[in-house]
């Protein structure tokens, strides 16, 4: 199979615009100045992607009804197994800004658009709850079947930096971790036992389709997710304001110090945290900025309609899926991207260490 590794990215400089082509010659997103390369976790391409269209086949095959007979786990402990919902009244809100941090990921122009009501989850999807419906379904990840997966730098062993010779040009603090999925976070030396409430990592956007259509939900559109994250506030930066640390507190699992190099850990949290670790919105929902970054069921695109919206959906294909939130891994100096504002993209079947989801539903669970 030929993957085109994003490992041969090529950089180039034109007219002071800082573009991007992979080895399979597609252009990337011009970047920008401010928190340009972020975690460079938009970069994270499977070059396999081109010749596979995501379909919606996961959600018909891990259903609740294709899995009848093996939803015995599920029924063991509903409260743990089961992620949380709450309930959120539709309404107008102002998506996306007039003061983009982070210009050319399309975060304007700010735009009235209408969600109907839904439900959402309070927390990101976590290994117990991922574990559950591997257990009811066998299901095996695209990071299992590639057999590799993307690793921040900053958490992997020596033993499994020193046999890694690819890294991401881009972004080098990324590399391709043979062995590395959600069991097995920084390896086949990893594992999750004492993660069991930290946010499932190394999920694709398929894998992430199938566990909601399993329980029987489905991921957020762009649209719900910010009208979430916003919490009932108008034009601000955060789920709870516009100060990142009111009264001195932390209130999402951000990065601290340098990046790369150097994370102090001053939120407590060098890595994901356990699930609401840090206050939750007005909504009720947890680590919806920070922690690990949200899978959406948008396709990509940077240009938006200042025409009302009503649900809007994204565009109806694309090459990348947008995610929402940011990660442990921001800073403002490299990912000013933990606003609800913010946006960023992957291919649907790029997998890393710091993204993950939380499902919506229009029904009660
Ligand atoms: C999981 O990892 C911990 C810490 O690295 C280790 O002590 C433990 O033995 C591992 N457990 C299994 C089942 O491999
Ligand atoms: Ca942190
Ligand atoms: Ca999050």
């Amino acid at each position: 199979m030929a993957r085109c590794f994003i490992v041969l990215f090529v950089a180039t400089f034109v007219n002071g615009d800082f573009c991007l082509r992979d080895s399979c010659g597609r252009e990337q997103e011009p970047a920008s100045p401010e928190g340009e390369g972020g975690c460079g976790c938009d970069k994270l391409t499977r070059a396999a992607a081109e010749d596979r269209t995501a379909s919606d086949e996961p959600a018909a095959r891990y259903s609740a009804e294709a899995n009848e007979e093996r939803t015995g786990v599920q029924n063991e402990d509903e409260t743990t197994l089961q992620n949380q919902m709450v309930w959120l009244s539709g309404g107008e809100f102002l998506m996306g800004t007039d003061n983009p941090g982070i210009p050319a990921d399309g975060e304007g122009p700010q735009r009235s658009v209408h969600v109907d009501s839904f439900y959402m989850d309070v927390q990101e999807v976590t290994n117990q709850q991922f574990h559950s419906f591997v257990g009811a379904t066998g299901y095996v990840t695209e990071a299992e079947k590639f057999g590799d997966t993307f690793v921040f730098e900053g958490i992997l062993s020596d033993s499994v930096k020193s046999q890694i010779t690819q890294a991401v040009a881009a972004a080098p603090w990324w590399l391709p971790v043979k062995g590395a999925n959600w069991k097995h976070p920084e390896g086949p030396d990893s594992n999750i036992t004492d993660r069991m409430d930290h946010p499932v990592v190394h999920v694709s956007w398929a894998d992430a389709v199938a566990f909601c259509s399993w329980a029987n939900k489905r991921l957020p559109t762009e649209a719900e997710w910010e009208y979430a994250c916003r919490g009932g506030l108008k034009d601000r930066l955060y789920p709870w304001g516009n100060k990142l640390n009111p009264k001195g507190q932390h209130y999402a699992n951000l990065w601290q110090g340098d990046f790369p190099a150097h994370n102090s850990g001053e939120d407590g949290y060098v890595k994901t945290s356990p699930v609401m670790s840090f206050p939750a919105n007005a909504f009720g929902l947890y680590d919806v900025v920070g922690n690990v970054w949200e899978w959406t069921s948008d396709w990509w695109t940077v240009r938006h309609t200042t025409d009302p919206q009503h649900n809007p959906t994204g565009p109806p294909s694309g090459k990348d899926k947008v995610k929402k939130g940011g990660s442990y891994m921001c800073h403002k100096s490299y990912c000013y991207r933990y606003r609800c504002a913010a946006r960023s993209q992957n291919t649907p079947d790029s997998s890393a260490s710091n993204l993950g989801f939380r499902c919506a539903s229009q029904k009660k669970q």
